[in-house]
């Protein structure tokens, strides 16, 4: 799990619950819908990734691989979003978003780490694909090939900048049906996508289908999903943690 070891002054000075978030970031999203359910209080740090905010050198002290979201909990930096999820889980147990049954809970973490491992190959790839978009100029990969450890992200944006093609963009969307298809058959009978209540499993997985619809992901083949989504937005923290946050425009609209 990445909790981070720190010397930093500026982050081991830091109390309480601090957020470091993009509004557009569905791994973002999760953190805040999370943080808001659990009813905690928590600073927040918004970075425009556009802007490259998440690319300077204080950040990287507290995200190692320049990515938002990073929790940073009374000075100690908790990295990836689904580590996020249940470092949280762990910390604050009630409300509780886990089921109470063992079989539920491995369910559940399935999911979870469903939605990490299609992050890229499926959802990024799809969202940046189909919409031509980057949030990186050429003029930025230089440094930022420089300073990222992660050479799969830096190969990702490059290729964002050089065209993801129809075909990567095709499998991507293969993918995410198959996932869907899954979703669809679960949430045929069931309001949740394990147990009786909202767990971490829909937590991880309602921001992708925030960011999917928004670049036009059809989801008309998929009713449950559709009835799934309208149910967890009546919920408060879904204004609070999402809607509040998303761009009037978008950042595929945006001309830089
Ligand atoms: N596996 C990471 C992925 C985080 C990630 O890719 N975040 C994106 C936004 S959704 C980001 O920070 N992009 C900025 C960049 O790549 O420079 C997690 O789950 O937290």
């Amino acid at each position: 799990m990445p909790i981070l070891q720190t010397h930093s002054p500026e982050i081991l000075k830091m109390q309480g619950l601090h957020l470091f978030h993009g509004g557009m970031s569905n791994c973002s999203m999760r953190a805040r819908l999370l943080l808001d359910e659990k009813g905690l209080t928590w600073t927040s740090h918004p970075l425009d990734l556009g802007k490259q905010e998440n690319l300077a050198d204080w950040y990287f002290r507290i995200n190692p691989k320049g990515l938002v979201p990073a929790l940073v909990d009374n000075g100690v930096p908790v990295t990836e979003s689904a580590d996020i999820l249940f470092y949280l889980e762990k910390k604050f147990p009630q409300p509780s978003f886990t089921p109470v049954s063992t079989q539920d809970q491995a369910a559940m973490n399935e999911w979870v780490d469903l939605a990490s491992q299609l992050h890229m190959k499926a959802i990024k790839t799809y969202v940046y694909g189909s919409t031509g978009s980057a949030t990186k100029k050429r003029s930025d990969m230089k440094r930022y090939a420089e300073i990222e450890p992660d050479k799969t992200l830096v190969a990702f944006h490059q290729k964002t900048l050089d065209g993801i093609s129809k075909e990567e963009v095709a499998q991507a969307a293969d993918l995410l049906e198959a996932v869907f298809a899954r979703m669809e058959t679960r949430l045929k009978d069931h309001d949740y996508l394990v147990g009786d209540r909202i767990s971490l499993a829909d937590i991880a997985w309602v921001p992708q289908y925030v960011v999917l619809s928004m670049v036009g992901f059809d989801f008309c083949p998929y009713p449950s999903i559709e009835a799934w989504n309208q149910r967890i937005s009546e919920r408060p923290t879904y204004k609070s943690a999402i809607s509040d946050w998303l761009p009037k425009v978008p950042p595929w609209q945006v001309v830089r």
